[in-house]
C-alpha cells in the first residue's frame, strides 16, 4: 500500500498548476461520498446534447475509480440516480438507465483485475429490468473481492431510506420483538441499506451546488464536506488530491482536540 501512496499518481497539480501532494502519513479518507453533478451543464457549454454529458460522466467514473483505488480509498460512494432523477425527460432517463450496462460490459473485467467489489444503495428493484440485470451481474462476479467498495447509489433517497429503516423499525416493535428502548442510534444504523460500511469521511459536490439534495442524511453527520465548481465530466486526479489534501488538513487542525470538545 505504501508503494502505491508514494508513486508518482499522487503527485499532482491543482488548476493553479501548483503540485497537490497527498500527504502518505496522514490518513487517506477510507470512504469518499461523491455528489457527481454538471454533466448537463458541462455538454450545454459545449453546445452538445445531454445524454453526451452523462456519457462523458460515465467514463469518469471509471477514471477516478481507478485513482481512488491506487491510492487506498476503501469505499467511493457514487450518487449515480437519485428518487428525483424519474423527473427528467423520459430520453433521458431511458439513456440514464442504459449506463450501468455500457460501465460494466466494459469495465467488469478491470474491475476484477483490480478486486473491486461492487455494491448499491436504493430501491433496485424499481429499475428498468435490464439495468437490474447488469447491476446483479457485476454484484455477483465481484462479490467475493476484498479490495475498493465501488458503490453505486441508484434510485436511492436518503428520506426513503430512513422512511424505510421507521417502518422496519416499528413493525419489528408491534410485532414485540423490539422495544422502544432499544431504539439508539446504533440500531438505527442496523436498518440503513449503509449498515456494513462506514460513514464517509469526505463528501464531494462538482458542480457548484452547495447543497445535500436527499444524499445519505444519516450517514454525513460528522463527514467533512468540500464542493467544486468543477463539472464532473472535468472533475480528474488532480482534483480529487486537492479535495483529499483539504480533508487531510483540516484533519490536522482539529486532530489535536479530538476527544475534548
Ligand atoms: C451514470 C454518469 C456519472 C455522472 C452521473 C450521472 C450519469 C456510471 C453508472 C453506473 C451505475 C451502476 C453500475 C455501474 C455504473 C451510472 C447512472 C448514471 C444511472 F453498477 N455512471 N452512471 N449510472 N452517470
Amino acid at each position: 500500500m505504501f508503494k502505491k501512496l508514494f508513486s508518482k499518481k499522487t503527485q499532482q497539480t491543482n488548476q493553479s498548476n501548483d503540485t497537490v501532494q497527498i500527504n502518505s502519513v496522514e490518513k487517506i479518507p477510507s470512504h469518499i461520498a461523491i455528489i457527481m453533478d454538471g454533466n448537463g451543464r458541462w455538454a450545454n457549454k459545449r453546445s452538445l446534447p445531454r445524454i453526451a454529458g452523462h456519457h462523458e460522466g460515465m467514463k469518469n467514473v471509471r477514471k477516478i475509480t481507478r485513482y481512488a483505488d491506487d491510492i487506498g480509498v476503501n469505499v467511493l460512494t457514487l450518487y449515480a440516480f437519485s428518487t428525483e432523477n424519474w423527473k427528467r425527460p423520459k430520453t433521458e432517463v431511458e439513456f440514464l438507465m442504459s449506463l450501468p450496462e455500457q460501465f460494466l460490459n466494459t469495465f467488469l473485467p478491470e474491475l476484477m483485475e483490480r478486486n473491486i467489489c461492487v455494491q448499491t444503495i436504493g430501491e433496485i428493484d424499481a429499475l428498468p429490468t435490464g439495468t437490474k440485470r447488469a447491476l446483479n451481474k457485476a454484484i455477483e462476479a465481484t462479490k467475493n473481492n476484498t479490495g475498493l467498495i465501488l458503490n453505486f447509489a441508484m434510485n436511492y433517497g436518503g428520506r426513503a431510506e430512513l422512511v424505510k429503516a421507521m417502518q422496519s423499525m416499528a413493525l419489528e416493535v408491534s410485532k414485540g420483538e423490539l422495544t422502544i428502548d432499544a431504539i439508539d442510534e446504533s440500531r438505527v444504523n442496523q436498518y440503513l441499506m449503509t449498515s456494513h460500511l462506514p460513514e464517509p469521511d469526505l463528501l464531494i459536490r462538482t458542480s457548484g451546488e452547495i447543497r445535500l439534495s436527499n444524499f445519505m442524511l444519516w450517514q454525513l453527520a460528522y463527514s467533512e464536506f468540500w464542493f467544486t465548481d468543477v463539472h464532473w465530466p472535468d472533475f480528474n486526479e488532480e482534483t480529487l488530491a486537492e479535495a483529499i489534501s483539504v480533508y487531510q488538513s483540516r484533519n490536522r487542525r482539529y486532530g489535536g482536540l479530538k476527544g475534548e470538545e
